[in-house]
């Protein structure tokens, strides 16, 4: 196999394209994301490709349009076609109702059903199958996210050798809570069939070398420098943690565009005069949305001097709308608001102002420059990019990022965000108080130095360090800028 692969072959769940069908037929964009902004490059330069699924069932009257969609994004895009049970057992199933709340520590969230388990299987041979009708030896494969944990072992099985790593966008559990996986053994296993596995922090790369400890001892592990090495069938295999970014230049140019200003400028005056807290999130019940509601009413019970002074914006945006708990999440936090709005309210002010919809970028970024305050405190999440994005948008340093301890993010802002515990609705409550009245000199030296971490690790150091991590001869002699590997090198 080649030592330095020529061309990136991007695996994902989904493809990054937004697909809608409106009365006139389907309408597909290409993604905006930051993992899109900082890949294409890398695909275009190297006539690399992205495999994914569509997101309709089947794929025949969608297939036509993601040609468009690859023509307009620069490189291909291939679709891995679904049936609708494979997206009722593997993408809601075994993803969405085992893995993801598993790996957010919420065991008692999970339907362990048996059927999910195998659908699961079927799925990720399916992925494999198009990756290896679609690569050849010579690429480099990269598969994202948990979704995709078997896709290796099922490559290696249909002989199809590959230089293949993944990076996992969720948290990884502590032992205690993996091994309640009924098919935690195999699920272990199948990652180390990846030449590198990229993990957001060092939290859960620790978890991870744990229960490769606990479940198999007989596996060694050392170390070099900050990267975890084992051998398996003769194979190195590279565990790191790359904790991902933001497009932090785009964010900050965009934040000082003039229609940003427009619309900053209409909604502080459609607004009471008041320091406006922002949480933006997808509806997900990992993002702890009803507790920091919890924790906004206490503060307007106990804190009778934030009334008229402090508004709470929260954005939900839509996600998972066919799983019955996300519909029992959105009812419940709707419920929240009326009551806090209904006790608290008072003639020109309202406490909490609730939107339920996707917002464009100009329209988020508005919020985000509007916010005196960000309240991200989500009971667990991989990294949280609403936490970076925030910041990347405050040129003026003059806002305040409160941010949960269990977002992976805080590994690297804990320093200057105000970091609390999302559980402890006292000390939420206490945070938004210290906000309100902290000094314009502590907001600013906080927001600056935010600012200078997240610019310094944007998306594009995350996408060169991975790779970089993943092709050098040993991970600790990675090359430097100069002599960077030929994929690493076209990031900009
Ligand atoms: P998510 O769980 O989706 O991602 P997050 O990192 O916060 O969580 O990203 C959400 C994205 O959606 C942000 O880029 C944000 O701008 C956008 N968004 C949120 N509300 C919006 C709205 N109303 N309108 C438009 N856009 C909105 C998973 C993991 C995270 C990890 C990321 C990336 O769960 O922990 O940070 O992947 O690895």
């Amino acid at each position: 196999m080649a030592n330095t692969p020529e061309r990136l072959v991007v695996v994902s769940n989904r493809l990054p394209v937004s697909i809608k069908k409106t009365s006139a037929g389907w309408e597909i964009r290409p993604g905006s994301g930051g993992l899109v902004t900082a890949l294409a490059p890398v695909l275009k330069d190297q006539g690399g490709i992205w495999i994914g699924w569509s997101g309709g069932i089947g794929d025949q009257e969608i297939m036509e349009h993601i040609k468009t969609a690859s023509a307009d994004s620069g490189f291909d895009l291939h679709t891995v076609p679904l049936t609708a049970d494979e997206i009722k057992d593997y993408y809601y199933g075994f993803s969405n109702e085992i893995i993801w709340p598993l790996f957010h520590d919420l065991q008692t969230r999970c339907n362990f059903r048996p059927e999910y388990w195998y659908r699961y299987i079927e799925v990720n041979k399916k992925f494999a199958d198009r990756i290896a009708a679609l690569s050849d030896e010579n690429d480099f494969v990269w598969v994202h996210d948990y979704h995709l944990i078997l896709t290796a072992q099922k490559l290696k099985e249909a002989d199809a050798s590959r230089k293949i790593g993944f990076f996992l966008h969720i948290p990884f559990p502590s032992v205690d809570i993996f091994i309640k996986l009924p098919w935690r053994g195999q699920i272990l296993k199948a990652l180390l069939n990846y030449d590198i596995i990229g993990f957001q922090t060092a939290r859960d790369r620790r978890n991870f070398v744990n229960c490769i400890h606990m479940l198999y001892p007989d596996i060694d592990i050392d170390w070099e420098a900050h990267i975890a090495i084992t051998t398996v069938g003769g194979r190195e295999v590279r565990i790191g943690a790359f904790p991902i970014s933001i497009d932090f230049g785009a964010f900050a140019r965009d934040a000082a565009s003039r229609e940003t200003k427009e619309r900053v400028q209409y909604l502080k005056e459609a607004m009471p005069e008041c320091q406006v807290i922002l949480g933006v999130d997808r509806l997900d019940y990992t993002k702890g949305i009803p507790e920091r509601l919890e924790a906004m009413r206490n503060a307007l019970r106990r804190y009778p001097d934030l009334h008229r002074k402090i508004t709470l914006v929260q954005v939900v945006v839509p996600s998972r709308q066919n799983i019955p708990e996300y519909g029992l999440l959105k009812a419940r936090i709707e419920r929240m608001v009326g009551e806090i709005n209904g006790e608290f309210t008072k003639a020109g002010w309202v406490p909490i102002h609730y939107l339920y919809r996707h917002l464009d970028r100009c329209e988020l970024l508005s919020y985000y420059r509007l916010a005196d305050i960000a309240l991200v405190t989500p009971l667990k999440d991989g990294m949280n990019l609403v936490a970076k994005e925030y910041c990347a948008c405050n040129y003026t340093n003059r806002g305040v990022l409160i941010l949960s301890e269990f977002a992976g993010a805080a590994s690297q802002l804990h320093q200057w965000a105000l970091i609390v515990n999302p559980y402890d609705i006292e000390g939420v409550s206490d945070a938004i108080h210290s906000a309100f009245y902290m000094d314009e000199k502590e907001k600013m030296d906080r927001m600056k130095k935010l600012r200078a971490s997240i610019k310094k690790r944007d998306i594009f150091w995350w996408v060169k360090n991975y790779l970089e991590t993943a092709l050098s001869k040993h991970p600790s002699s990675r090359p430097t800028n100069k002599e960077t590997t030929s994929l690493a090198a076209k990031v900009p």
